[in-house]
């Protein structure tokens, strides 16, 4: 038996912790495979991906980075996907179109845990995947004991591939336990295979045996051949750790430095010879052989010249270029490298290209020739979290950031926009500081707005306790006819939720038919905004007598009785101060439960239990009812007592009294505005 290789073009996601090296390893494949002559890196502001302002000034990875490059006759197209949480959506929304994933971490176990979600969505998407221990340079502590922590966060079992060889402290190579080959790195250079160091045998049979019978649990001949003691063949084990990765069954271990381009070629070579074909994708997707041709949209880039490039998988049949495309004309078909781009004729099935401008087209959309139709599943949306109001630094620009904020709404689908209703205030949601501070930068570079962000207001509302019964009388004499209106009306409190009543006991005419509605008009105006300052809710008004007169009477004198009955009788009511309170659910691994604990009765929360997070092994659901005021920045507190991988979702609830020195600051703060 021969190993068969896979053929077509082949797609990779690099996804992973914050700073665990993926954009650098990118770097480190164009430069291995030759498709960048000479070798950026992330330090020095020079490599492929990150190119953008907004990521070099940070230093960090804001979006996907795409780059595609041939290596040894076959087409890789690399997604190198941004590691901070708050850019998880980037990751999630390229994952759906790769046919696997490398998985990028560090040699430190204290850094496993951001792995988690990530090895999650790989889970339940069926995205094949293997692990690169990348920084294998700084190494410090054993490969085995770090295994053991990574296999806690990972569903499906790790098959380690390598086994590293040191000197002294330092790795210098490794040993592949398939080809039971030894290698030692080289500077610049393919590693150059040694003789296997005879100290290292012993370790070497161990880690070999735990490899084939972690194979043979999906594989009867090879557990038989294992049980025999009979040595498989090694065409049989290739063979193996191709099928259960492209099966996703098992989750391979490669190991090296990005930096220094150790292990990369090794890499390359697993991906070439084991990762799945594009059409295991496409039946992963469910999409059918025969049809229209088809495409879907990873990623929209907005260049700086303001072009619009739709990143996109190639489903099915061939998009050429000037096609029409979900009633839309694609103009330029593109191989990307970063933000360079190569033009194309046309992308068949399997391939990711950019597709220049198709306007209406938006990340996520299943484009087909014609006018479109059938659609793919999106990526799973992650609510967002975090919340500033915004205003433009300028007034004269307040239209053009609304236009502004729609494209960059392109770019960066997981930013949601709110006009708040309550508070008259636009306010921008995205998952962290950092996300929006990243957006604003944007705007700054791409649109020339600047605009304030502030904390947004709390929507605060306030009812009454007490019943009153209220006089109010409008009279006013001025020259010809004058105005006069006179009601009596009976003010009480409802319960929480139930809104505002109006109830009509006029009798024998004291007030005629027509003014009525006047007079609810003027006590609903005066609810906008009550003796405390803030909208009133929770209120029946009623009623019940009144004069009017055969000339001065209006519309207008009734409407402002009423104002006048409500603004002398509320006061006298009990007036309360009323704070939104939101129903939270907080996801985070059991480790952290009793800390989350605290940090909710911190925050004034009310605990209302805690149970198993539905399909995460470890993991706790806290339920908890919050006060809005102190939710706008919990995710910076729970993401530090998590290792950032603590989420949660979040749903208003209801009203409740607010008193004490906490409503005296709110009121006073309201008074000064
Ligand atoms: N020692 C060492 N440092 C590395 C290696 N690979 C990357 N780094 C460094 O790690 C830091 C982060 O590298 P990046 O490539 O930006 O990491 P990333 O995973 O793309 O980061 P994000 O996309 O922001 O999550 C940089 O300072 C790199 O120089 C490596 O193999 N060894
Ligand atoms: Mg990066």
């Amino acid at each position: 038996m021969t190993q068969t290789k896979p053929s077509g073009p082949r797609n990779i996601a690099l996804v992973g912790p914050y700073l665990c090296g993926k954009t650098t390893l990118l770097e480190s494949i164009l430069s291995v495979t030759g498709r960048v002559g000479r070798k950026g890196s992330v330090t020095e502001g020079n490599s492929v991906g990150d190119s953008s302002a907004e990521a070099r000034a940070r230093s960090m990875s804001v979006e996907v980075n795409v780059a595609t490059t041939d290596h040894m006759g076959d087409e890789f197209t690399f997604i190198d996907c941004p590691g901070s949480i708050e850019f998880l959506q980037e990751a999630y929304n390229a994952l759906i179109g790769v046919d696997a994933a490398v998985v990028v971490c560090e040699p430190d176990t204290s850094k496993v845990l951001p792995l988690a979600p990530l090895l999650k969505f790989l889970d339940e998407e069926d995205i094949p995947h293997l692990l690169f221990v990348n920084k294998i340079d700084k190494a410090t502590g054993s490969m085995r004991e770090l295994l053991d922590v990574l296999q806690s966060v990972s569903s499906k079992p790790l098959v380690l591939r390598q086994i590293p060889i040191r000197d002294g402290e330092e790795i210098t190579g490794y040993v592949d336990l398939a080809s039971e080959r030894a290698f030692v790195y080289k500077d610049g250079a393919p590693s150059e295979i040694i003789d296997l160091p005879d100290d290292l045998e012993d370790r070497k049979a161990e880690a070999r045996y735990e490899m084939l019978e972690k194979l043979a649990d999906f594989d009867d001949k090879l557990m038989e051949e294992l049980l025999e003691d009979v040595e498989p063949e090694k065409d049989e084990i290739f063979e193996d750790l191709g099928k259960e990765l492209q099966d996703d069954l098992i989750v391979p271990v490669l190991m090296g430095s990005a930096d220094s381009d150790h292990g990369v070629r090794r890499l390359l070579k697993a991906l070439r010879w084991e990762s799945p074909s594009a059409e295991r994708a496409a039946e992963r997707v469910g999409i059918e052989a025969a049809g229209e041709p088809t495409a879907q949209i990873l990623k929209t880039y907005i260049t700086p010249r303001g072009g619009k490039i739709s990143l996109a998988r190639v489903w099915r049949g061939t998009i050429k270029d000037g096609m029409t495309l979900n009633g839309e004309r694609v103009s330029g078909v593109f191989r990307m490298l970063g933000q360079q781009t190569e033009k194309l004729t046309e992308a068949s099935a399997g391939q990711i290209v950019g597709l220049g401008r198709l306007e209406e087209a938006k990340t996520g959309d299943t484009l087909v020739e014609g006018k479109g139709g059938e659609s793919l599943g999106r990526a799973q949306a992650i609510p967002p979290v975090f919340s500033l109001t915004i205003t433009a630094a300028n007034r004269n620009d307040e239209v053009k950031l609304s236009g502004a904020l729609s494209k960059l709404q392109y770019e960066d689908p997981s930013l949601t926009i709110d006009h708040n209703q309550d508070t008259q205030e636009l306010i921008l949601w995205g998952q962290g500081d950092i996300h929006l501070k990243v957006a604003f930068d944007r705007l700054q570079n791409k649109y020339g707005i600047s605009v304030n962000a502030v904390k947004p207001q709390v929507p605060y509302k306030e009812a009454i306790k007490k019943s009153t019964s209220q006089h109010g009388r409008f009279k006013r004499q001025s020259g010809g006819h004058g105005q006069f209106g006179d009601v009596h009306i009976d003010i009480a409190p409802l319960p929480r939720g139930s809104g505002f009543q109006f109830h009509d006991k006029i009798v024998g005419g004291a007030i005629p038919r027509q003014y009525i509605p006047a007079v609810e008009a003027g006590v609903k105006e005066f609810l906008h905004k009550g003796p405390l300052g803030f909208p009133v809710v929770d209120v029946s008004v009623t009623l019940t007598d009144g004069q009017y007169h055969s000339v001065d009477s209006s519309e207008q004198a009734f409407k402002t009785a009423g104002r006048i009955a409500m603004s002398e009788g509320m006061p006298n009511c009990g007036p309360v101060l009323l704070e939104p309170i939101y129903s939270v659910n907080i996801h985070i691994p059991s480790e952290f439960t009793s800390k989350i604990n605290n940090l909710i009765s911190g925050r004034r929360g009310q605990i209302l239990g805690f149970e198993a997070r539905d399909g995460w092994l470890g993991w706790d659901t806290v339920s908890a009812h919050m006060p809005q005021s102190e939710i706008h920045d919990l995710v910076v507190e729970l993401r530090s007592i998590t290792h950032g991988v603590g989420s949660y979702e979040f749903e208003y609830d209801h009203l409740q009294e607010l008193t004490g020195r906490l409503a005296d600051q709110v009121l006073q703060a309201a008074a000064a505005e």
